[in-house]
């Protein structure tokens, strides 16, 4: 019966370049969440802890070298060993806030000049996100940022390839935030959209899949 149905957490992804300002988005969405009472962790990908994220580490700050195909592959499989725990959570009523996700995936191997549905191949079946937000801001301002450091792709060229493919894959459902204002500003914009979301997970809304 329909009053059987167990609130779900909601998945939610902020994507968007580097320095955007996705990790510190995170942290502050999670307080706020958390100090609404209602069940919230943050995940990252790569989630660099796992046996296969560890190989993704080496590889980023140029400690091992991997053709491209392989490295896209190992990130895809990064978010495949934890499918089955972030639907576990997500049932249980565990909003996942989470801190880039497969699109990431295929915007940074289709810069390199993979195809892109090649790319987006082993990233079908994963969970589909009940909101992305795009932490939009141009690849100069997120340089002007600073902390650009040794890790692969932190080049602006590189960058603005990446933002194409982000522009590529956004759909309407999308929200997309203007990253270069002040951290508060960006913060509330963020808070009105997830708030939105997890109500729609709390009465049901289903799971889905990619790409559907
Ligand atoms: N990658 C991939 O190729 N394939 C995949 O499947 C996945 C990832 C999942 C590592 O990712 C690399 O892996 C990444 C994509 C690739 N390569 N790049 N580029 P990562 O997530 O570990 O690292 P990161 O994401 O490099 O970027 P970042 O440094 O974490 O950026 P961020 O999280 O978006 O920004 P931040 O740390 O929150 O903020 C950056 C600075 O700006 C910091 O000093 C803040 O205090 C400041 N900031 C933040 N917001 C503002 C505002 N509003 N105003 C002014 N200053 C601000
Ligand atoms: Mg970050």
């Amino acid at each position: 019966t329909e009053s059987s149905v167990k609130p779900r957490g909601a998945l939610i992804v902020l994507e968007g370049l580097d320095r955007s300002g996705k990790s510190t988005q995170c942290a502050k969405l999670l307080s706020f969440l958390e100090g609404l009472g209602h069940p919230t962790e943050l995940w990252r990908f790569p989630d660099r802890e796992t046996s296969v994220g560890k190989m993704i580490s080496a590889y980023l700050s140029n400690k091992s070298q991997l053709d491209d195909h392989t490295i896209h592959l190992l990130f895809s499989a990064n978010r495949w060993e934890k499918r089955s725990l972030m639907e576990e959570k997500l049932k249980t009523g565990t909003t996942l806030i989470v801190d880039r996700y497969s699109y990431s995936g295929v915007a940074f191997s289709s810069a390199k000049g993979l195809d892109i549905d090649w790319c987006k191949a082993p990233e079908i079946g994963l969970l589909a996100p009940d909101s992305v937000l795009y932490l939009d801001i141009s690849p100069e301002r997120a340089a002007e940022r600073g902390g650009y450091g040794d890790e692969r792709y932190e080049r602006v060229e590189f960058q603005k390839k990446v933002a194409d493919f982000y522009q590529t894959l956004r759909d309407s459902s999308w929200k997309i935030i203007n990253a270069g204002e002040a951290m508060e500003e960006v913060e509330k914009k963020i808070q009105e959209v997830v708030l939105d979301k997890v109500k729609e997970c709390t009465k049901g809304k289903p799971l889905s899949l990619l790409w559907s």
